[in-house]
């Protein structure tokens, strides 16, 4: 054995409430609060304590969880009293999905891979899987089960953090492809600074300054506890020994940063944010036009146009398009260039499926692009799709403009 790993699920917590039909696993804990419904199992080293007369039935979502976490828990379940029903069905009074599976749209998935629709009232959940390192031995390993998970609740509030639950800065340091960033962490307001330092920087054409911050905002928002104390990021690895620890010792002293404050006002900043916002101009150009033509505004080029020599084609789509490239992607919207994507895939490459990747499936609302992964039945069978349903895409007149690298799936085909 790699070395000796395990998590063990804590408690499964069964609220029967008609309004709040909600499960979470946490603590192994087996008892029955009748006053207010809650069935709170709980197993103390023995399984006393454990009420015969409940039997919940669940039914253990699959998708998003690793197959030995799928089953640890699916065990932890069937030996604490919960009747696991193999197949979904519409009598399930819960589900039990990872997190990020309960994101907008995952019931309309499951009906339709149902082929019948779902009441909205089955499916009020709540999921919440806390895992506790096992003291005598050490933490969890890649191929293990997962490590300690902190999502947040899927009410927006942060998720809670368990007292005995010890941080091992060593694992973390030496693990950084296991780490865990959730939508919703624990360190909001500390890492905001470090973001927007990150964006000031890319905006204003210092890439390795940005990802120096870039880092150490994914460090701290991958953190599984609210730092409050800078011994508790010193030495972690992503944040680095320079201004970050700076900026991040004057946010936890003061709540906020002067840098950022001050940086977010900068005019020179706010007109390169706004130029390089147009599709088509990068730092550079947008640096060109500031300083040599002393452009102040989107506005600027539009009415200088014929003075500034603007050779790149995309400029001319980035203006005309700007305020729609400019505004946030709803998921509806989402789903429906998937649906078209999909419905053109089908001509080119039947069988071949396509996913919304990205900031969507980690449950955003709404993004600044659209990400999709699709997905071929057999190994090689993608060659050449990509090119074909740009191709596809393009002739049904989806594409007003492109920008393709070459992908290393479509060596053998003619990239336009
Ligand atoms: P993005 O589209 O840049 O980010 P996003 O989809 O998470 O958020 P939004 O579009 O709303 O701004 O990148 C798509 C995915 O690519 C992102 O979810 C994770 C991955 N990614 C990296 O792994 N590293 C990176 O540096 C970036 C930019 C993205
Ligand atoms: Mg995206």
């Amino acid at each position: 054995m790699s070395v000796a790993k395990k998590a063990k699920i804590e408690r499964i917590t069964v609220d029967t409430r008609p309004s709040c039909q909600c499960y979470s696993m946490g603590s192994v804990n087996m008892c029955q609060k009748p006053e207010d419904s809650k069935i709170d199992l709980r197993q103390e080293g023995s399984k006393e304590g454990y009420h015969k007369d409940y039997k919940a039935t669940v039914f253990i979502v699959k998708e998003g969880i690793q197959n030995k976490r799928f089953c640890v828990i699916h065990k932890f379940a069937s030996n604490n009293g919960f009747i696991c029903e193999e197949k979904l069905s519409e009598r399930k009074k819960s589900l039990l999905p990872e997190e990020e599976f309960t994101i907008p749209g995952y019931y309309d998935w499951l009906s339709q891979k149902m082929q019948q629709p779902l009441k909205a009232t089955t499916f009020h959940m709540v999921s919440q899987i806390q895992e506790e390192k096992c003291h005598s031995e050490s933490y969890l390993s890649h191929n293990d089960e997962e490590p300690l998970r902190n999502d947040a609740h899927t009410d927006g509030s942060v998720a809670f953090m368990t007292e005995h639950v010890p941080f091992d800065k060593d694992h973390f340091n030496s693990n950084m492809l296991e780490r865990n960033a959730p939508l919703k962490h624990f360190n909001l307001q500390l890492m905001e600074p470090l973001a927007f330092l990150s964006d000031y920087w890319i905006v204003m054409g210092d890439e390795r300054r940005s990802l120096a911050y870039a880092k150490a905002a994914a460090t701290i928002k991958c953190l599984p506890f609210p730092v409050t104390m800078m011994e508790q990021v010193i030495d972690l690895k992503g944040i680095g020994t320079g201004h970050s620890l700076k900026v991040l010792q004057e946010t936890l002293e003061t709540g906020t940063c002067r840098e950022m404050v001050v940086k977010k006002d900068f005019e020179k900043y706010k007109v390169m944010k706004s130029l390089t916002g147009v599709y088509g101009i990068g730092s550079s150009l947008a640096e060109k036009l500031y300083s040599t033509y002393n452009i102040r505004s989107v506005q600027d080029i539009i009415r200088l146009w014929n003075e500034l020599n603007l050779s790149d084609e995309r400029i001319k789509y980035g203006l005309a398009y700007y305020a729609d490239l400019n505004s946030p992607v709803p998921r509806e919207s989402a789903d429906k260039i998937k649906d078209i994507v999909k419905n053109e895939l089908d001509k080119v490459k039947a069988g071949c499926t396509v996913e919304i990747a990205g900031g969507f499936r980690r449950g955003k609302l709404s993004g600044h692009d659209v990400d999709l992964l699709i997905r071929c039945n057999k190994k090689g069978e993608e060659r050449g799709v990509l090119s074909k349903l740009l191709k596809q895409l393009k002739h049904r007149g989806y594409i007003l403009q492109e920008k393709m690298v070459k992908s290393t799936y479509d060596d053998d085909d003619e990239v336009q």
